[in-house]
């Protein structure tokens, strides 16, 4: 993610990771205040074993593009709600790269990192059969979990 203030959203996409069983990392890399850093952290990904990269950034989001400009693994982009455009100026940073250079853009928000981390486990899961049965079950528990029947709100 590009800064602190990001974790609030991204928590959602690790969270969930865990829930799957998915080891992960998470890590501060701004591509405006630490470009140096994503140039390392893009670079070595792939040799470092990772196979998805989930990036999350708000306002004038660079990061996903520009990781995903560095290296040859998948790049799930997170639009975080930014203050100022409720998110509208991630989401378009994110989702309008040009041909050439992909980003699976997520919705915006929450929702977004949790399908980030979802679509993640997706990808792994073609090759890794316990990720596969983890997402099965995390179906299964999200169908069992919704009523059949609404019931009033609390005041
Ligand atoms: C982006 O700028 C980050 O991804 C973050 O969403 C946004 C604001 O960062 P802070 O000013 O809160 O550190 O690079």
């Amino acid at each position: 993610m590009g800064s602190q203030s990001d974790w609030t959203t991204m928590k959602h996409a690790s969270d969930t990771l865990t829930a799957l069983g998915v080891p992960h990392e998470t890590r501060i890399v701004s591509a405006h205040r630490t470009p140096a850093r994503m140039v390392e952290y893009a670079t070595t990904a792939q040799s470092r074993g990772l196979k998805v990269v989930i990036a999350g950034a708000g306002g004038a989001a660079h990061l996903p593009g520009m990781v995903a400009s560095m290296t040859l693994l998948p790049v799930l982009g997170v639009p975080v709600e930014s203050h100022a455009m409720k998110g509208m100026d991630s989401l378009m940073s994110i989702v309008q790269m040009p041909g050439g250079i992909p980003v699976g853009t997520l919705a915006i928000g929450k929702a977004g990192a949790i399908n980030a981390a979802l679509l993640a486990a997706s990808i792994l899961a073609l090759n890794d059969p316990d990720i596969e049965d983890a997402l099965d079950a995390w179906r299964a528990r999200q169908t069992d979990a919704v009523a059949e029947v609404p019931v009033d709100s609390p005041a």
